[in-house]
């Protein structure tokens, strides 16, 4: 809980996410955990869509219920069918992430889900409105909230507000294929803070607003456009490394661990999981896998490859076509070079329950994190934490997540180059103790130092820091004049 004593703020904490946990769960996982945590000391309000769909809803109204979970009140609302679809479906996960993990051709520009996004934000600045103090300090999250700030300034919030983007910024180039861009990047100005997971990605944005918003530099990442002032910063998220090594000592993990240990005493295995997301470069990891195997004879009836790839967004229709891709490639893989008894990839497209995640990460010889794009990725932190430093596997991570600005020591790879990946599986398989020991040592200080409460606390004191007062009249112009 590092860097807690150092938050200024009197009032209460109000975090705004798409979707709310309970913190006092234990499935909540650890992102649900810390912000709890954070929200329980000053007393909070956490605001997001409740994750139902109202099917006989009017689009544009959403019904709000609040609950106590301690010291924290959790509100949420319902989304009609029709904002759901248009708001979440469409032009967050079929407009916004594709283009933001720079997968212009995945977009679909066409549909006019923009009104259904804005609507969706302007409701849940409605709804919010009622429950906010006035010392409250706001705390926003992610893609599908980008205009939540200037939405609540336009109703007279004069509260201070951050942002954090939980998935990368592309380069501006990209970004401006976006048809609403300019619309969406002035929407950035109405908060205080914006927070974003890289320095790469903080440059993109640097470039942005200087090359197509005509921001001026008053500070180093702090600009002056539209008549306001934002900061912008890099905060890169971690893991609750004290929770997960906890869950880690927990009956099922250790059971799953000597499990795993019994039945593959003759194999070595390579780990990957993941969201079945086309981010994550799942059938690239599988073609990389494919040429280890064809390349380097000595693996075979050896080194098995475990893919989790937990069901996602299954009704957006880049994720159904990226199952069957890769349900056809890990057929082949095993039809090509499997033997009686051993099948070279075993695919599991089912969630496994968190506690067995760091079971199956420790018995994993070699951790394969290798997306096309991640904000990210807290799997390779898990994995780093998951390991036995007398004995630890080895880290397998691409070039292309926003962990490998800090994970310098894991093997890094650039998940485009099969053959490059393949040899990186080979050497992290046949890597002698004394280098995999030096090389998790060097992760594991890392994972520690910068974790989620060290994220929390920068962010929330960077937060505080911001000059809050000086361009609210601005802010409310902007914000209005849409
Ligand atoms: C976004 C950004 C950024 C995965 N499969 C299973 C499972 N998981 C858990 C992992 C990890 C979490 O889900 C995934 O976190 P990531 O960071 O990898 O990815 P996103 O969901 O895409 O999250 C990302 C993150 O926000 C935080 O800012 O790092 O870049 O895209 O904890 O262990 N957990 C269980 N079963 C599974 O099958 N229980």
């Amino acid at each position: 809980m590092k860097n807690d004593r150092q938050m200024q703020f009197s009032g209460r904490l109000v975090v705004v996410s798409n979707r709310v946990a309970d913190p006092r769960k234990p499935a909540a996982g650890g992102l649900a955990v810390a912000l709890g945590e954070a929200l329980a000391q000053s007393g909070g309000l956490w605001f997001g869509w409740s994750g139902a769909i109202d099917e006989a809803g009017a689009p544009g109204e959403g019904r709000l219920q609040t609950r106590q979970a301690g010291r924290v009140t959790l509100a949420t609302v319902d989304l009609a069918r029709q904002d759901h679809d248009s708001y979440y479906l469409g032009y967050s996960n079929s407009v916004l992430w594709p283009v933001f993990h720079c997968r212009l051709d995945l977009a679909n520009f066409e549909t006019g889900d923009i009104a259904g996004y804005r609507r969706v934000n302007r409701m849940m600045a409605r709804k919010l409105l009622p429950l906010l103090r006035d010392d409250d300090v706001i705390w926003i999250h992610d893609y599908h909230l980008i205009p939540l700030a200037a939405e609540l300034r336009a109703l007279g919030c004069r509260q201070r507000m951050g942002f954090f983007l939980h998935i990368p910024l592309p380069p501006p180039v990209i970004l401006a294929a976006i048809p609403q861009h300019q619309w969406l990047m002035r929407s950035l100005f109405a908060y205080d803070l914006v927070g974003l997971q890289s320095e790469a990605d903080l440059s993109h944005f640097d470039r942005y607003v200087q090359a197509e918003a005509d921001a001026k530099p008053v500070a180093e990442h702090q600009y002056r456009a539209f008549g306001a002032t934002v900061r912008a910063q890099a905060f890169p998220i971690g893991i609750d490394v004290a929770e997960f090594e906890r869950l880690g000592k927990a009956p099922e993990a250790v059971e799953i661990y000597e499990n795993m240990r019994e039945e593959y005493a003759r194999r070595r295995l390579l780990l990957g999981i993941d969201r079945l997301d086309y981010s994550k470069g799942i059938p690239q990891r599988v073609r990389a896998f494919r040429s280890m195997l064809s390349r380097y004879p000595d693996t075979h009836s050896d080194a098995t490859l475990i893919m989790i790839a937990s069901p996602s967004r299954d009704s957006v229709h880049a994720y159904a076509d990226l199952r069957q891709e890769l349900e056809g490639l890990c057929g082949a893989t095993n039809g090509d070079y499997g033997e009686l008894d051993w099948m070279p990839v075993r695919y599991i497209h089912r969630t496994v329950a968190r506690k067995r995640v760091p079971g199956l990460c420790r018995v994993a010889r070699v951790g394969l994190v290798t997306p096309l794009r991640d904000g990210m990725n807290l799997v390779a932190k898990e994995y780093v934490v998951a390991q036995n430093p007398e004995d630890p596997g080895v880290l397998v991570l691409s070039r292309f997540a926003g962990a490998a600005e800090q994970l310098k020591d894991a093997l890094l790879v650039n998940p485009y180059d099969t053959e490059g990946m393949a040899d990186a599986m080979y050497r992290a398989l046949n890597m002698p103790l004394e280098e995999r020991q030096r090389r998790h040592r060097a992760l594991l200080a890392n994972v520690c130092e910068f974790d989620v409460h060290w994220w929390r606390g920068r962010f929330l004191q960077a937060l505080a820091e911001t000059n809050a007062d000086a361009d609210e009249a601005a802010r409310a112009l902007i914000a209005t004049s849409r």
